[in-house]
């Protein structure tokens, strides 16, 4: 009992469900050597003094400072880690544009490990630096440089998901970024993954290989079956980009005759560990689809302004019994921060309520089948996006990884609007989730190991 290599005590925020907050007041988390969280000790359980009194002045004992308090890590489950270099830029083109004119002309790049460093270094960095302590990554279709984004991830300490891209088709894809035939990009694929798993075995937090067909739009059959025959085999996680816009529904629909979320079943793509970007545009039997298989949605609201023009039916995907988290989209979504895709995850569902939302009745809560709050969007951010990928991350609880932020609402340069000494917790909890800078995240721990400091 005594043997904890840490101690936190402090005020902690988690989701109890989707719309619950758990306020933890001045609560004990002991923590394991494999950093999870062991146990979790409330002030007036029987133990609380006695845990204090053994072990406070120690320098595994933190005792939280007043203002500070503690948020699982986010997890954001869409990041195309090699288009961190145009952040900010290229928002003016629909997406098969965007693609053949910005992005596959960027990514190209990444056959030059020099560049793919500096990017990679720094976008890793700066998601934590935003609270994000597990991430799933595109990279490109350079073996080499994806697994560069694995090793950045293991030495800086982030919980990293990471997919060398497939995009085989020499009709879809422009002659210099693509793979080179389906055989080779098999081949890489299989490559990378063992790398990976090879990697993973000396990093405490995880480092893990996923199985990345970029879309339908830029695979053939070949690579499709076979990418579906490679995660079954190694028992990998799974991402790719779902019906997302007009133009890739309708790509799908001639070439198949069939939506994306049937056709990458046929494929074997379709599991508990996969994870598709969007899916704005799933039909109710696509949903039901992604529901019985376990396949997660990555919502990415932010991005879906700009590429998808319309939002994601979140509340009604969820009750349809869906696991969806959040993500950037880096750099379809021009923000790090998951902070940034939680309030436009509140704004986009109030946009769809009232006048355009005639399709969704108002559900027994009495109002319009959209709306989500703030607690959802934490929900997403965090518990969601474990449930998503299947691991014990997202939560504050027994069982689950130290996975946190330390967020000081007293910082000099973001001080919070807080006023009263005696503020309520859960308002605080509120003014976080509004008002964050990075500047407010003064330490993220991930695995029990402290990985970023303000
Ligand atoms: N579909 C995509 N959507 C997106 O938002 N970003 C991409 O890079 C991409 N590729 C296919």
């Amino acid at each position: 009992m005594n043997n904890y290599p840490r101690i936190f005590v402090g005020t902690a925020f988690t989701s109890d469900s989707p719309e619950k907050i758990s306020i933890l007041k001045d609560y004990l988390f002991c923590i394991n050597h494999n950093g999870m969280i062991d146990k979790i000790v409330a002030p007036l359980d029987e133990e609380y003094q006695q845990l204090i009194e053994t072990h406070k002045g120690k320098d595994h004992f933190h005792v939280l400072d007043d203002g500070h308090y503690l948020l699982p890590g986010f997890v954001d489950l869409h990041v195309h880690a090699p288009q961190w270099a145009q952040s900010g830029t290229a928002q003016d083109l629909p997406l098969y544009d965007w693609l053949n004119t910005y992005t596959f002309p960027l990514e190209a790049k990444y056959t030059d490990l020099d560049f793919a460093q500096s990017v990679y270094g720094n976008l890793v960095d700066t998601l934590l630096a935003n609270g994000t302590t597990t991430a799933l990554y595109f990279a490109t279709v350079h073996k080499e440089a994806s697994l560069l984004l694995a090793e950045i991830c293991a030495q800086k300490g982030q919980r990293g998901l990471v997919g060398k891209v497939v995009m085989d088709d020499p009709e879809q894809n422009p002659s210099y970024y693509r793979d080179q035939d389906a055989e080779t990009a098999l081949r890489e694929t299989e490559e990378f993954i063992l790398a990976v798993k090879e990697l993973n075995k000396t990093v405490k937090q995880g480092v893990y290989p996923v199985v990345t067909p970029r879309f339908i739009p830029s695979c053939s059959d070949e690579a499709l079956k076979g990418l579906g025959e490679l995660a079954l085999k190694y028992d990998t996680h799974i991402q790719s980009h779902c019906s997302e816009s007009d133009w890739a529904h309708q790509h799908v629909k001639e070439r198949f005759n069939k939506h994306d979320a049937f056709a990458l079943h046929d494929f074997g793509l379709l599991s508990d560990k996969s994870v598709m970007a969007h899916s704005n545009f799933l039909s109710d039997e696509d949903a039901a689809l992604f529901a019985e298989t376990g396949t997660a949605i990555a919502h990415c609201p932010l991005s879906n302004a700009y590429f998808a023009n319309s939002v994601l039916p979140l509340y009604r995907f969820r009750r349809m019994g869906i696991d969806i988290g959040l993500g950037t989209d880096i750099s379809a979504g021009a923000t790090p921060s998951l902070y940034d895709n939680a309030k436009q995850a509140v704004v986009s569902s109030r946009m769809l309520e009232d006048g355009v939302n005639a399709n969704f009745p108002a559900d027994e809560r009495g109002v319009a089948n959209s709306r989500i709050t703030i607690n959802e969007a934490f929900y997403l951010a965090t518990a969601g996006g474990g449930e998503s990928l299947s691991l014990p991350v997202g939560r504050l609880k027994e069982g689950y990884t130290w996975d946190v932020q330390i967020i000081d609402t007293k910082a000099p340069a973001a001080k919070l609007p807080i006023f009263n000494p005696n503020e309520d917790l859960y308002d605080i909890f509120q003014k976080i989730m509004y008002n964050v800078r990075p500047e407010n995240i003064r330490e993220v721990w991930v695995q029990g190991e402290k990985v970023h400091t303000r």
